[in-house]
């Protein structure tokens, strides 16, 4: 299953002369706090579960370019790259803090350099719904010990976006985050340009992001029902799903609106009929 390569950095090697126009501003070390803030993520392994094969596999054949439209599996909304036959998008420097993050996206992998010293990269990234961000990361340079780590706008940190661990297999680091809703940045540093000039426009480094919606919507609420109305109507997740039951018959299906309000068509009910209402996000929770 991964006995491909999992990412040729090598053919890409073509566009290492076009991206290096971007890469001259030199910077000093400014970025310490950037560095420091990324390197603080430290190594735990992630439980079983959190990543099912199939969403490890998808990453994985983003970051191999293959198959870079099967993460839309996960996730309806990630942009599509401006030019539309590329598989990557490459980094735009400068990128060095937060306000001038470039863009990452779902369905395409995003490859970068680490040039010149002290070089930083943040990829900013949204996450549509409560639910797990996956960062994916990749290098096939030996001049870069790559380190990266998805964190919050002034490196914040509160309950909005928590590390649940990270799982490293034939080169590929997969790190999962339970995140609410909301714009994370992933950055990214090479962690011994603190100590070593060696990078070149050919050593570059790829990543890749998925969402998982694996949080449930809330429940429902329902306005009274009389045993003459032909609609139940409330309140559920925007866009969800909305059920409703008498026993184990359904009565009647409709989706919540944008703004969370669902009306669902039933036939008239006798009096004292028990109703069950229950909300299904578009994952399927
Ligand atoms: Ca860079
Ligand atoms: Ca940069
Ligand atoms: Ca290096
Ligand atoms: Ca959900």
């Amino acid at each position: 299953m991964r006995n491909k390569g999992i990412l040729s950095l090598v053919a890409v090697g073509l566009f290492a002369s076009s991206l290096s126009i971007g890469a001259v501003k030199a910077e000093g070390n400014g970025n310490g706090l950037a560095r420091k803030a990324i390197e603080h993520q430290v190594e735990k392994p992630l439980e079983k579960g959190v990543i099912d094969s199939k969403t490890f596999n998808l990453l994985e054949k983003e970051l191999n370019g293959s198959n870079p439209h099967s993460v839309k599996d996960f996730n309806k909304i990630g942009r599509k790259s401006s030019s539309s036959s590329s598989e990557y998008i490459f980094e735009t420097e400068y990128n060095d803090d937060f306000d001038s993050a470039d863009n990452a996206s779902y369905e395409l992998g995003t490859i970068g350099q680490l040039l010149p010293l002290y070089d930083v990269d943040f990829h900013k990234v949204v996450v549509p719904t409560s639910g797990v961000l996956l960062v994916a990361g990749f290098t096939d340079s030996y001049a870069i010990d790559l380190v990266f780590a998805a964190m919050q706008k002034g490196f914040v940190t509160n309950s909005n976006l928590e590390y649940l661990g990270s799982e490293y297999e034939e080169g590929v680091e997969v790190q999962a985050y339970q995140a609410k809703k909301g714009t994370y940045y992933v950055g990214v540093i090479d962690q011994d340009n603190e100590y070593i000039d060696d990078n070149t426009e050919y050593d570059m480094y790829a990543t890749a992001t998925a969402f998982v919606d694996n949080v449930e919507p809330a429940k429902p609420t329902v306005y009274r029902v009389d045993n003459n109305d032909k609609v139940v109507t409330g309140k559920a997740e925007a866009n969800s799903t909305v059920t409703v039951k008498s026993g184990s018959k359904v009565l009647g299906t409709a989706k919540a609106t944008s703004k969370g309000t669902f009306s669902v068509k039933i036939a008239v009910q006798k009096e004292g009929t028990k109703l069950t209402i229950t909300a299904k996000d578009s994952a399927g929770n």
